[in-house]
């Protein structure tokens, strides 16, 4: 696997001046969240280093990607290709930079929608995506505020402004951003 020097230099090289800027900012703040809630600081730093190594390619190159990794693509998928960045990414964290854990791929592949049932390292990257410090949406306040006190509430606030976001674009919901949202009011204790 590349050590994490290498990987900022790929992302360097292949992202917009800001867009390199948010990735270190999503690694530090992930690492923050994985200090405050005893998960992998080594795995939850690389994750959010390159979460968005798959953004700024086009959308025909991210479609044909996930195409030649045999993921299926559905007609969500296909009207809106950005959707898929993090799979994608995944796809070059693993063929390109040669990471294996399946924690840090999946973390990277679902950032962007979220899931059902997600797990620490899942959380902390959508939720360090999300507050990190150079975001400044209407909310953002709160929602850091949230992700302080308990992952859950805060995702399913994420989730929520997520959905009014695509709403208010007119845009398709994607089926995993629901069953993430609905996972969460499902089995909240
Ligand atoms: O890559 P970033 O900009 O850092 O953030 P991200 O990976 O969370 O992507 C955010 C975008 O993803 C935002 O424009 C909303 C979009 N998105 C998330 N869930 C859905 C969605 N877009 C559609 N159409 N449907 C979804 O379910
Ligand atoms: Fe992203
Ligand atoms: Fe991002």
């Amino acid at each position: 696997m590349w050590n994490e020097e290498q990987m900022r230099l790929y992302i360097k090289e292949n992202l917009s001046e800001g867009r390199y800027n948010h990735s270190l900012a999503v690694r530090d703040t992930a690492e923050k969240l994985a200090k405050m809630y005893s998960g992998n600081i080594e795995s939850s730093r690389i994750a959010g280093l390159i979460h968005d190594c798959a953004k700024e390619m086009d959308k025909k190159e991210i479609l044909d990607i996930c195409t030649k990794a045999g993921m299926d693509i559905d007609y969500v998928l296909r009207a809106n290709p950005k959707l898929l960045h993090g799979a994608a990414g995944a796809i070059i964290a693993r063929d390109i930079m040669g990471v294996q854990d399946k924690e840090i791929l999946n973390a990277i592949k679902y950032h962007t929608t979220g899931k059902k049932d997600m797990n620490l390292i899942e959380k902390i990257i959508y939720l360090a995506d999300y507050i990190e410090p150079n975001r400044n949406f209407q909310g953002v306040d709160e929602l850091r505020e949230a992700t302080s006190i308990n992952l859950d509430e805060a995702l399913l606030l994420s989730f929520d402004k997520t959905i009014e976001i695509v709403i208010k674009r007119g845009d398709l919901i994607y089926e995993k951003t629901v069953e993430a949202r609905n996972y969460i009011i499902c089995n909240r204790k």
